[in-house]
């Protein structure tokens, strides 16, 4: 072969490769067609292996030819490849692109029960008064549930009906009052706590009754106190949680535990039924003697209020039952 021959072969080479490169459009394209070029067996390798039959004189001269031959065809390749890679990606991101208008995938979000929801509304505006929030066990001993709160063996509280008796001498906590007595043996006085919970009573269910429920206790015992003052605390309390539009009445009560006792109903002004919300009193002289207080010395007085009750007349519920049967369509309205 003469340099000759072989420049020309070099030119037919190259237009074969403009050829072919034209209708390249996959990697898999470029990849058969780097193979036929520049591949072991490939056009150009076998022009490479043909220089050894050119004269010695000029075989630097036809390399030279071969090497740029195989730049332009590598540089091509390169190119070509670049190019079919980003003819893919805008291809993919066409596919994709996103429709901001359709609408989002909807996820339910939990949340809390109306009775919690009510519970810590409470809590927080007695924290804010700068009340504690203690807690007591569900399972209370006959002691703690009803003779440290001076109820004593006759009373019919006492009875088998009431309570849900676990063995000799211990019951589910028919109120949340033995935390009272709880509290104030392990703290001097002043106490001021409220203690939210759970209480259990052989009540059979209807509208306004649930074997279990929720109570919210407050107990407030220093030097001083009277009447007033837990008059004060439970305007408060109904001002905070109801808002401004109600009235509240106390009524003569009777509670073991306090003396006097009341009975605590709230209105909505300009309506006409009263509705009860508490039981509440000045800590009895006896209680406070059982726990090591001096009567003399310091007076308290305590309050119970079903949450479930509170809860009620904050909704407009009629049935208490409802909050216990798991029902989506009524806990998601909260
Ligand atoms: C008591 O349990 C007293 N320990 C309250 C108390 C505390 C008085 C401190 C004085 C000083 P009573 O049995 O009335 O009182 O219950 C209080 C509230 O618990 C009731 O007003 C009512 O809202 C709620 N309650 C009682 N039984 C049930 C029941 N079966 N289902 C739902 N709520 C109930």
């Amino acid at each position: 072969m003469t340099l000759e021959e072989l420049s020309q072969k070099a030119h037919a080479l190259w237009r074969s490769w403009e050829e072919v490169s034209a209708n390249l459009a996959s990697p898999e394209d470029l990849e058969s067609v780097r193979i036929k070029f520049l591949g072991r067996r490939g056009m150009l390798t076998q022009l490479f292996s043909a220089l050894k039959e050119l004269p010695a004189s000029d075989r630097a001269e036809a390399g030279k030819i071969l090497n740029v031959l195989k730049e332009r065809i590598e540089s091509a390749l390169a190119e070509k490849r670049a190019l079919i890679a980003a003819q893919a990606r805008l291809a993919k991101l066409a596919r994709e692109r996103y429709d901001f208008s359709l609408p989002g995938k909807w996820r339910p979000l939990g949340k809390l029960h109306p009775l919690t929801q009510v519970r810590l509304e409470i809590e927080e505006i007695f924290l804010r008064l700068g009340f504690d929030v203690a807690s007591g066990p569900e399972i209370e001993t006959e002691y703690y549930n009803f003779e440290a709160l001076n109820i004593g063996a006759d009373h019919p509280a006492r009875d088998e009906w009431d309570s849900f008796y676990l063995g000799e001498g211990t019951l589910l906590r028919t109120h949340t009052s033995p935390v009272q007595i709880r509290v104030m043996r392990t703290r001097r006085p002043p106490v001021r706590i409220i203690c939210p919970g759970r209480c259990f009573r052989r009540d059979n269910p209807d509208a306004t009754h649930s074997p279990v429920f929720h109570q919210v206790e407050l107990l407030w015992v220093e030097r001083g106190l009277t009447f007033a003052h837990l008059k004060w605390v439970i305007g408060e309390f109904v001002r905070a949680f109801f808002g401004p539009g109600y009235e509240m009445r106390f009524s003569a009560d009777f509670f073991p535990f306090t003396e006097p006792s009341a009975q605590v109903h709230i209105r909505k002004k300009g309506t006409e039924k009263w509705l009860e919300i508490m039981g509440a009193g000045m800590v009895h002289p006896r209680v406070l003697e059982e726990v090591g207080y001096d009567p003399e010395e310091v007076t308290g007085f305590a309050f119970g209020l079903g949450i479930e009750r509170m809860a009620m007349l904050r909704y407009g519920i009629e049935d208490i039952r409802i909050f216990w049967q798991n029902d989506v369509r009524f806990l998601q309205q909260f």
